[in-house]
Formats: structure tokens, sequence, C-alpha cells
């Protein structure tokens, strides 16, 4: 129970499901959103399914004095600076501002793993979750990755497991929360128009373990000097993790195959080879993965399992079949430019790549550079098929392609490529104008590899 009078500030995911958590547990809610256009009726509807609730008052546009004088907490949307004008003035009125996943964390029964870091954050909680899910069906995977911890924490009990993303955002108004295993994967400059400095934001990520003790346990990235550095700061124990340096206690890479080293007893957890997600940075998400699970209890026999089944995040360089010896992969997600670059990047072989759709004026020449040798041909589709094909020309890149339709520069790539190729939907565009989403291009994508 939270018998509380509770300001929730932002209307999106996360204030309505912390708004429908906090009614059933007997809070009254004031739900406060900045923006006046926001429809109140249907609103309401998803808060309250429907019923009439006395405990809820929706309020838009601004909050006056009278409104905040009358709550004890309020709850602030991830999305929302701690600095707008609004929050100031509750602060100011002496009201504790607290983040949805405290809110979530008053809640929580189970044991927490809490994944937080620039880059990787999604791929790793995902893994994570999967693992963590073999071995103990009371699991919840929540955060930033789309799925509030306040939708499901208060039904946690004490052997449920929880793995949540969490972001700078959200941890910058955490009190209490205190995952039993925490894991930082890098730090790189990132959201600094709303941290200002890099050293705010690398604070932020801190804070994750800033209520852990030393019965808990801090994953961290050892090749990342930013996170490397913090390791002196950290209360819980750390448990560094590294591809380039064999350590004394961690996880890490040795001759080719992860190895947690705990109180000098070594155990291999599986080989590079085993792991079906491209490039360099996703070694880095398994090895924080693994030690992030192991030190959540999870026998290596399950981790090593998991690990070697698991595909990665759909349509985020997505394995998806071995055709004919070529693998074709699914990075549907690569809506722009930079997104194709990462996927570019991660193929380690020749790569028939299928690029082009909707038109968002993006500029292609640090894409089709980062080309260099590895891309065999350059199919395109959509909107944008013509200029893409003028700038790789621009660029001396001449093994171009276009094609009327996805189905066709699949069909292409089956013809010309040779066992050994990879063949890579990563189309630097949006997906409008042909398909609905990028969801729906990567589901298409998939259905016709797996017709051939
Ligand atoms: N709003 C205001 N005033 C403001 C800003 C926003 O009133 O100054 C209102 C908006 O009008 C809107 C609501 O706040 O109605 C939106 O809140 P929000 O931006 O926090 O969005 P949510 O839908 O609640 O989604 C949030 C996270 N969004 C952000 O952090 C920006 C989602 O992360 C998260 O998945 C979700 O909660 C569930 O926990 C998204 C994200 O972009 C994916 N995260 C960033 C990232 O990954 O880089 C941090």
């Amino acid at each position: 129970m939270f018998e509380k009078k509770v300001l929730v500030a932002g209307a999106g995911k996360s204030g309505i499901s912390a708004a429908r958590l906090l009614l059933r547990n007997n809070a009254k809610v004031i739900l406060f959103d900045e923006n006046k256009e926001i429809d109140v009726e249907d609103l309401n509807k998803r808060i309250t399914d429907g019923k009439k609730s006395e405990a809820l008052e929706i309020v838009l546009g601004e909050l006056d004095a009278q409104i905040i004088n009358q709550c004890e907490i309020m709850v602030i949307s991830p999305g929302i600076p701690t600095d707008a004008d609004f929050a100031i003035q509750v602060k100011e009125a002496g009201i504790a501002l607290w983040s949805e996943i405290e809110l979530a964390y008053f809640f929580e029964k189970g044991c927490v793993a809490a994944i937080t870091g620039t880059n990787g954050k999604t791929t790793t909680t995902t893994l994570v979750g999967e693992i963590i899910k073999a071995y103990n069906a009371k699991t919840i995977v929540v955060g930033n990755i789309g799925t509030p911890y306040t939708s499901f924490a208060d039904n946690t009990d004490q052997d449920s497991a929880t793995v949540a993303e969490i972001s700078s955002f959200q941890l910058e108004t955490i009190h209490k929360f205190k995952p039993h295993v925490s894991a930082i994967l890098n730090i790189t400059p990132d959201h600094l128009n709303r941290h200002y400095t890099f050293e705010n934001y690398a604070g932020c990520k801190l804070d994750i373990t800033k209520n852990q003790t030393k019965d808990d346990y801090a994953v961290i990235n050892y090749d990342d000097e930013e996170t490397r550095k913090l390791a002196d700061k950290i209360p819980a124990r750390t448990i560094p993790f590294s591809r380039l340096s064999v350590l004394e206690e961690g996880v890490y890479v040795e001759d080719g195959k992860i190895v947690i080293s705990d109180a000098d007893v070594k155990t291999e957890v599986l080989s590079l080879t085993d792991i079906k997600l491209l490039g360099t940075h996703n070694i880095e998400n398994v090895l924080a993965a693994v030690g992030i699970s192991y030190y959540m209890g999870v026998p290596v026999d399950i981790i090593r399992k998991v690990c070697t089944e698991f595909k990665g995040v759909e349509h985020r360089i997505e394995y998806v079949a071995t055709i004919d010896g070529v693998a074709y992969y699914n990075d549907s997600k690569g809506t722009n430019p930079d997104a194709a670059i990462k996927a570019v990047q991660a193929m380690t072989t020749s790569t028939l790549l299928i690029g082009g759709g909707y038109d968002k004026h993006s500029s292609y020449d640090e894409w089709i550079e980062s080309f260099e040798d590895k891309i065999k041909y350059l199919v395109l589709i959509g909107e944008t098929a013509n200029d893409i094909e003028c700038c790789a020309k621009k660029h001396g890149f001449n093994n171009t392609v276009i094609l009327d339709s996805l189905k066709d520069a699949v069909n292409f790539c089956h013809e010309h490529a040779v066992s050994g190729d990879a063949v890579l939907l990563s189309p630097a565009c949006a997906s409008w104008g042909m398909f609905d989403n990028y969801e729906q291009r990567g589901d298409m994508f998939k259905s016709y590899v797996h017709e051939l």
C-alpha cells in the first residue's frame, strides 16, 4: 500500500504506468503533463481502463502552487529535465522528486540486476533477461528498454528476478534503488543537452552503484577508460570484464574463449565463435551479460546455452539464417546513416548490403565511406535509391543496383552472394513509403530470407 498523494509528471509510458501502480496501491494521483493538447478522456482510459476513479486527477499545461502543496512526492518521467521550471518549483516546496525507478523499487521484493551505459544497454539487458528467464520463470525485463519498471514491480516476490535497463535520466532521481548486480557498460558523451557536462552524465551512471554494499556486485567495462576510472568509487565488489586483457578476476577473453575467473577458479563459458551477434561491441555486451548473470546466481551451463542461442535484439543486426553458406542479417532498425555505419562496421566478411527507403534528407557520405572494401554490392530500393547511388559513385563505389522491391533485393543478393559472404539489410533510411514501420520492413525481410 502507498497511501500518499503523489504528483506524477509526464503522461507518456512512464507516467501512465506509475499512475496505474499508484492507484492499484491506494495512492491518490495528480497526473501532470505540460502538453495541453493531450486527449484527457483517452488518457484517463489508459490509466483506469475506462473505470471512473476518484483518486485520479489530470492536470495539463501548468501547475499551480495549490496543487503542488497537496502532494508528498513527485514521480518524474525520465524525459522531463529535473531543472524544468515546474520541477524546480516542486523541489522548492520541499517535495521529494522520485524517478519512476525509485517508485518501482519501493515495491520490489526480488533480486535486481540493473544495466546502464551509453551503448549496448538494450542488447545486454535483453540477453541477461533471456539467461535469467531460462533459470527463473519469475523474471521481468523492464526499464528504458520500453516496459516501465512500475508495470510489474508490485507483482514481484522474494523468488523473482528483475532485469532493468536504466538510463542516466532515470538515475538522476533515485534515492534507495539498490540493485544486487549493477553494470556500467561504457560511457561516452551523450545527452549533454540534459546533463550539461560529461562529468554530470558520468556521475549519473555511477549512481547506479551508490546504494550497493560489499555484498553486491558492479560489473564494469575494463576496456573503457571512463568506466575503469570509476572502479575506486564503487561501494560494491567490482567485477571487470575485458575483451582485450586477461584479468585476475572478472570475465574476459582468453584464447578465443570467454572465461570467468572468480576466487581463483577459472571457468570457460563459451567460444567467441559460438556467438551469433556481430561486432566487437557485441562481444563486450556478451561479456557483461555473462558477468551479470553469473553474479545473479545463474549456473554457467544455462549462461552458455542461452548465449549460444541468442540472436540479438530483433531488427538490430539480427542474425536471420545461413543459406548456402551465406549469413543473412536484419538491421531494419538502421534507419539513419549513423546506425547503419555501426552495422557495416560490425560485418566481418564480404557483404551485400540492402539500403534505401524514405527520404529524410540525410547525408550518405560517411555511410558510403565506411564501406571500405567490405561491401560487395549496394542493392538499393525506395525513394532515396537514386540519391544514394549518386553519392556512392561520387565516392568511387560503383557496384550499385536499383530494384523495385525488398523481395527483389533479397533475391538479387541470393543470386550474387557466394558461400562465406553475408547479406545485410541496413537501409540508413526510414521505412515509410514502402512499409508501415521498420518492424514490418524487418519482418518482411526475414520472411523473404526464409522463403529462399
Ligand atoms: N513532458 C513534459 N515536460 C517536459 C518533457 C516531457 O510534460 O519537459 C511530457 C511530454 O509531454 C510527454 C511525457 O512527458 O507526454 C513523455 O515522457 P518521457 O519523455 O519520459 O517518455 P515516456 O513515454 O514516459 O518514455 C520513458 C523513456 N523516455 C525517455 O527517457 C525520453 C523511454 O526511453 C522508456 O522506454 C520509457 O519511459 C519506459 O521506461 C526512451 C528513450 O529515448 C526509449 N530513452 C533515452 C535513450 O535510450 O537514449 C534515455
